[in-house]
């Protein structure tokens, strides 16, 4: 931001599960520091985040939003994200920009699946973190159970910083154990909790740096310099995990949150240089560097147009400039920039290092896009979106819209990955795909609101796929003389399976030239068609390697076409050929209930090929963590409720997929098989 070093400038995602209080927080920040000249609500749709029609109907957020504070000379760029985990892709983008992620916990329920799919994200690469314990003004919050599963689940380098004075309807403020901050209103007893939780914290910091350790253990004490940068170092290096709280209802404990914001959390600068491909290229995060930025989040609608959300990792950009796209090859003219605050737009004629902002109107660009200077080249890894889990066949309301409602889904998944949109060629029926049906419930509503076209849903889908187990060989001589020019083409290929997530390798291992190169392409294409199509059942196929090693071609008669269909069809014999199976998605079932019910939920879903994970008890509730294929809980929410007299509850995601055990498989291929034959009559 003009005007402001990089060093104060914060960007930070605030992540956490559904519920927590993330966007109460936001709106207490953007309050506070006069970004907001009111204070939004989640309640009475006053939020400025939350402030999509769907949003304001439902009460939780669907989409991030990006809100722009200045705070005593800090920029903060801060994300709001969605709790549900249906709406994880775009979580994932925030995270994907964040120098620092605030995980909001909130006190009454403790350490749910969706701080926990952050936590398990962040922690892949160390990437610095925070956590917030909210709604300490209820009656039910437990801080001390739920610092103590904090320290249990996430480690002990989590570190309180805030601790609160008096609790539930009493809780009024909070102390800062560094700075002293409130301790004028602490009794004796809080006063001595002040002490102890200061003295674990300055432990916590001598231990994450050496020369501070060496001191420390030599008897010195560490001054309030080495005690705030050591605090700094260590939530940079992700060595420190501070702990904040408070009641973004009551609004306590936000002033103290936005001050720990701008004095520790770590600057663009304090991470260091950012590194791309091609191997070595790398950027400093400083305002005269080159130019770079990656694109985390595109938004299309009606009203506001198409805007392209970046976070610049380096160097600035003015208006009206022409940078490259890296990742499409393709040069992108940059007419406006805007600093965003919810659905604000902010205009700027320069942005710099660590900054957020959007271009409208963009040509080329999608999500995953790196943009940098002409000059110096550079492309940023792109997230890893998790694919779909539940599909359902969709049919048009009304005759003649099917071109619409495809044109309205194609742009609605350009600004999600996780939507896919596949229209079978055998059965002509468009599949939906999403991570939830919640997902899919809103993006059709968004469908019908915005792109003014209704769809039929048809029987929730398992997101199956295809894969084999050996290898095995195939064979086409495609070869059609049908009056004029005829069509030839031979492929011999091999198939073998690779590992799990690999996707698809295509292998020319042709030799003497026995199919021309140019040719090699239709090959590929035509079996990557076949993948997509699938082969047993209908769904892709996914995680093989296919290495074409013979094959013949003709002077005159040889096509694309013809290489095409025989790289398909070659493709098909050989997977048939290597014991193929399907996979099925397994989820992590969270079923929280009262007690006394864990005997019966356990017993359904050991029915349900539920396999228990763990069990913890909360308050008079149990939470039974499971796993469970998708398919099995499509009515779970009524099974449940009429378990338990809709005293439970559940959360369901994503974890991995497996292989559907063969009786399943075989029926699941007959019903495809029926599906297919019903098509064609
Ligand atoms: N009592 C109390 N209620 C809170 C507090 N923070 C948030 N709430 C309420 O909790 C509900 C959810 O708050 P949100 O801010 O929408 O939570 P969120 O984490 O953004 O939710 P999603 O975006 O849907 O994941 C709302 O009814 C809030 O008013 C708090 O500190 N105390
Ligand atoms: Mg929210």
């Amino acid at each position: 931001m003009k005007n402001i070093a990089v060093e104060k400038v914060r960007t930070i995602a605030i992540t956490g599960h559904g519920g927590c209080g993330k966007t109460s927080i936001i709106e207490n920040l953007a309050f506070k520091t006069g970004a907001n000249s009111r204070l939004g609500k989640v309640d009475n749709n006053t939020s400025m985040c939350d402030y999509q029609e769907d949003e304001k109907r439902r009460k939780i957020t669907i989409n991030s939003k990006v809100v722009t504070i200045q705070h005593n000379g800090s920029a903060l760029f801060i994300m709001d994200t969605p709790g549900y985990a249906d709406f994880f892709g775009d979580t994932l983008g925030a995270l994907r920009v964040a120098d620092c992620t605030l995980i909001v916990i909130d006190a009454t329920a403790g350490i749910q699946v969706g701080a926990m799919k952050t936590w398990k994200e962040l922690s892949k690469k160390n990437r610095p973190r925070a956590i917030f314990i909210n709604k300490l003004d209820k009656d039910k919050a437990n801080l001390e159970s739920t610092l103590s599963s904090i320290k249990k689940t996430f480690g002990i380098n989590c570190v309180a910083l805030h601790i609160p004075i008096g609790d539930k309807q009493n809780f009024k403020g909070i102390i800062d154990v560094i700075s002293g901050k409130g301790l004028e209103q602490a009794d004796d007893t809080l006063g001595k909790k002040v002490e102890e939780t200061k003295s674990k914290l300055i432990d916590t910091i001598a231990e994450s740096d050496d020369a501070l350790l060496e001191k420390y253990l030599g008897g010195e004490e560490l001054t309030s310099q080495e005690i705030a940068q050591g605090f700094q170092k260590g939530i940079a290096s992700g060595k420190i995990v501070p702990i904040f709280c408070g009641s973004a209802d009551k609004g306590i404990g936000m002033d103290e949150l936005l001050d720990a914001i701008c004095s520790y959390f770590p600057s663009p600068k304090d991470l260091g240089s950012v590194i791309g491909q091609p191997e070595g290229e790398k950027r400093e995060p400083a305002k005269d560097a080159p130019f770079s930025a990656f694109v985390f989040k595109t938004v299309t609608d009606p009203f506001i147009g198409h805007l392209t959300f970046f976070r610049i990792f380096s160097g600035t950009i003015t208006t009206n400039t022409e940078i490259f796209n890296s990742t499409k090859n393709q040069k992108e003219k940059i007419g406006h920039i805007s600093f965003m605050c919810g659905k604000e737009q902010v205009s700027t004629d320069e942005a710099s290092a660590g900054d957020i902002v959007v271009a409208p109107k963009l040509k080329h660009t999608t999500i995953n896009d790196t943009f940098c200077s002409t000059a110096k080249k550079i492309e940023y890894e792109a997230i890893q979106y998790p694919q779909p889990t539940l599909s359902f066949s969709i049919h048009s309301k009304n005759k003649g819209d099917e071109e619409k409602i495809a044109t309205g889904l194609h742009k609605l998944s350009d600004d999600d990955p996780t939507l896919n949109i596949i229209k079978n060629i055998e059965t002509k029926e468009m599949v939906l795909s999403g991570l939830g049906d919640l997902h899919i419930d809103v993006m059709l509503d968004r469908l019908k609101t915005k792109f003014h076209v209704e769809v039929d849903i048809g029987k929730p889908k398992v997101a199956y796929k295809e894969t084999c187990r050996k290898k095995a060989k195939g064979h086409e001589k495609h070869k059609k003389q049908t009056g004029g020019r005829g069509q030839y083409g031979e492929v011999y290929l091999e198939i073998e399976p690779l590992e799990h997530g690999a996707g698809f390798q295509f292998v020319d291992n042709v030799v003497g030239g026995v199919i021309p190169r140019g040719f090699l392409p239709a090959v590929e294409k035509g079996i990557r068609g076949a993948m997509e199509e699938g082969i047993i059942a209908g769904y892709p196929v996914v995680d093989v390697q296919a290495s074409v090693y013979d094959g013949s071609y003709h002077t005159v008669d040889s096509s694309e076409i013809a290489f095409k269909i025989a790289g398909s069809k070659a493709f098909k014999e050989a997977f048939l050929n290597a014991n193929p199976v399907l996979l099925e998605p397994i989820m992590n079932l969270e079923v929280t209930v009262p007690d006394e019910f864990t005997g019966t939920i356990i017993g359904d879903l050991n029915g349900k090929r539920g396999r228990v994970q763990g069990m913890e008890s909360v308050a008079n509730m149990q939470v039974i963590k499971i796993q469970v294929p998708i398919s099995e809980m499509f009515t779970y929410s009524n099974e449940l409720r009429s378990m338990t007299g809709g005293r439970g509850s559940f959360t369901l995601d994503f974890s991995h997929y497996e292989e559907v055990p063969s009786h399943l498989a075989q029926k699941i291929i007959a019903e495809a098989k029926a599906e297919k034959e019903a098509a064609r009559s």
